[in-house]
């Protein structure tokens, strides 16, 4: 039914980080992305303030390695999406792979984590983990500009 194809399809935020950003891997990323079946429902280059990065990262305020995260995606420009496909939350983080790039070229090999990531700190890209996180996420990198849900689907009978 519409209900049932709607309720599937997801819309989840994902990130092309400064390592990745910053020397070009974007178009590459971005075909892969397309590739994989994602609409890309928006795209754009930003720049987090140091505030935005803390709260697109709240969940991990105290950790250990948060200040330095926090100023490294907030130091420079990032390219910011948000992907629309059935099931699009796990699929982008598969596609994106584990969250270590060094480890990651090892357990999957072809996951742009291990194609175009550093380290365990700086990964080349980020996915919401769930669908509460990607409408917080979408909400905390674009505000009223991006609904954090797919339009529904029009059945025939509401096509004029
Ligand atoms: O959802 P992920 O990005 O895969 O991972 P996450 O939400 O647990 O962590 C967010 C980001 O924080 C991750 O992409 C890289 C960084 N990070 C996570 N765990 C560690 C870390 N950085 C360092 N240096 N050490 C960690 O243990």
């Amino acid at each position: 039914s519409v209900e049932e194809i709607h309720a599937r399809t997801e819309r989840t935020v994902a990130l092309i980080k400064p390592d990745a950003y910053g020397t070009g891997k974007k178009d590459a990323i971005i075909e892969k992305i397309t590739a994989a079946g994602f609409k890309i429902v928006k795209g754009a280059e930003v720049q987090f303030s140091l505030a935005q990065a803390q709260e697109f990262y709240k969940e991990h305020q105290g950790k250990p390695f948060f200040d330095e995260l926090v100023n490294w995606m907030s130091g420079t420009s990032i390219y910011a999406m948000v992907l629309e496909k059935e099931g699009a939350i796990d699929a982008w983080r598969e596609l994106a792979g584990p969250t270590n790039s060094v480890k990651a070229r090892d357990i999957a090999p072809q996951s742009i984590r291990a194609l175009y990531g550093t380290d365990g700190s700086q990964n080349a890209v980020h996915g919401s983990d769930s669908p509460a996180s990607a409408e917080r996420e979408i909400k905390v990198v674009f505000g009223d500009e991006v609904s954090p849900f797919p339009e529904p689907l029009l059945g025939p009978e509401s096509q004029v």
